[in-house]
C-alpha cells in the first residue's frame, strides 16, 4: 500500500493561467460583488473539445443561447467517425453493438436524457427532445429508439469498418481491462456560459469500448456525468462512469461551489472523494471540468493526461488538467 506522501498534487496550474492571462474587452463586471465575469465561454473535455467549442462560440459570440451552443458544439463530435468514443464510429459493446449515452440540461433546470441509444447519429439531440416533448427524464434503450424515430431522427449504422476492425482484433482476446486515458478519452462533455449569464450543459458518449451489453455509465445520468444550476454553475464528467456514479461527481462539484468552493477547489475535492472512497480507483483515470456563473473555470484528473477545450476571450485553447496521482 501507498503511503499517502506518495501522492503528490499537482496543482492545476494550467487553470490559473487562464485566469492571469483573461483581461479583455468581453469583461464585464458584476455590480454585486464588483468581480470580474468573463463570458460567454464554452469548456469541454478532451482535444477534440477543440472543433466542438468552435462551433458553440458560433452561437455564444452571436448572443446566442448556451443550450444550443452545447448541443451544436457536442453533435460536431457526435458526426466524426473518427472519433470512436462517441456517436458515429463508437467502440461497439462485447456483442458488438454501438449503444450510446447523452444528456443535456438548461438555464432552468430542465433536463433530458438517453441511453443505451442504438442507431441514432446524435443522441444529444434526442436527449433534448425527451427534455423538451415528454414530461420525462430519462428514455432507455428500444424506448428511446422509438421515441427518436418517431421524433424524425434516422437510423443510420453507426459502426464503422474501423470501429468493427478494432472489435475484430478485441475479440481475439476479449480481455476487458480499462486502460487509462486510451480506452475512455474523447467523451465530450460540455458546459457554456452565455452572454445573458446562463449556464448549460450537455455529455454524449459510447460509453466504456466493449462494456456488458446493456451497461450504462454516469453520462448519461443527470448529476452524475453533468449538472448544471443557474445559480451556482455546472460541472462534466469523463473516465470510468462507475467511479463518478458511486459519488455523484457533477452534482457534487456544483454543490460545493453553491457552499462556496472556487471551481479549481471544487473538482479536486470531488477526485478527493473518489480517492476516500472508492477501492481501486488507481486503475481507472476521472477528469472533471466546472465553470462558475463569473466564468471562473476548474479542471482536474485522477491521472496525468486529462486535457480540456476552453474558449473565452475570443480564444480556443487546449490546456492540461491538474491531477492527483504523481506517478
Ligand atoms: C462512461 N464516462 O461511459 C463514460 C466514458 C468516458 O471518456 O467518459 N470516456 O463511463
Amino acid at each position: 500500500m501507498k503511503s499517502r506522501r506518495q501522492f503528490i498534487k499537482q496543482s492545476g496550474l494550467a487553470a490559473a493561467g487562464i485566469w492571469a492571462a483573461s483581461a479583455c474587452s468581453r469583461e464585464k463586471t458584476l455590480a454585486t460583488t464588483g468581480g470580474k465575469v468573463t463570458r460567454p465561454l464554452v469548456i469541454s473535455t478532451w482535444k477534440n473539445g477543440i472543433p466542438a467549442n468552435a462551433k458553440a462560440w458560433e452561437i455564444l459570440s452571436t448572443g446566442g443561447r448556451a443550450l444550443d451552443a452545447v448541443e451544436a458544439g457536442v453533435r460536431v463530435v457526435e458526426a466524426n467517425p473518427e472519433d470512436m468514443s462517441v456517436g458515429l464510429g463508437g467502440r461497439p459493446d462485447r456483442e458488438g453493438i454501438v449503444t450510446l449515452d447523452a444528456c443535456i440540461m438548461d438555464e432552468k433546470g430542465n433536463c433530458g436524457s438517453v441511453c443505451a441509444l442504438e442507431d441514432i447519429m446524435h443522441p444529444v439531440s434526442v436527449a433534448r427532445r425527451v427534455m423538451e416533448a415528454t414530461p420525462h427524464v430519462m428514455l432507455a434503450g428500444d424506448g428511446a429508439r422509438q421515441f427518436a424515430i418517431e421524433q424524425g431522427f434516422e437510423t443510420v449504422n453507426l459502426l464503422t469498418d474501423k470501429a468493427r476492425k478494432a472489435y475484430e482484433e478485441w475479440l481475439k482476446t476479449s480481455d476487458y481491462k480499462p486502460v487509462i486515458n486510451i480506452e475512455n478519452h474523447d467523451t465530450i462533455g460540455m458546459l457554456a456560459l452565455d452572454e445573458s449569464g446562463n449556464i448549460s450543459g450537455a455529455c454524449t458518449t459510447s460509453g466504456l469500448a466493449y462494456k456488458m451489453h446493456g451497461r450504462v455509465g454516469d453520462s448519461p445520468i443527470i448529476g452524475a456525468g453533468m449538472f448544471c444550476d443557474n445559480e451556482v454553475g455546472g460541472a462534466v464528467a469523463t473516465g470510468m462512469g462507475e467511479l463518478v456514479m458511486k459519488t455523484l461527481g457533477s452534482f457534487l462539484v456544483t454543490e460545493l461551489m453553491r457552499n462556496g468552493r472556487s471551481p479549481q477547489e471544487a473538482v479536486e475535492e470531488a477526485i478527493l472523494r473518489i480517492v476516500k472512497k472508492v477501492p481501486g480507483y488507481r486503475e481507472s483515470q476521472i477528469g472533471y471540468l466546472a465553470v462558475n456563473k463569473n466564468g471562473e473555470t476548474g479542471a482536474y484528473s485522477l491521472h496525468k493526461g486529462f486535457n480540456y477545450a476552453l474558449y473565452s476571450n475570443n480564444e480556443n485553447r487546449l490546456l492540461d488538467a491538474g491531477y492527483y496521482i504523481s506517478e
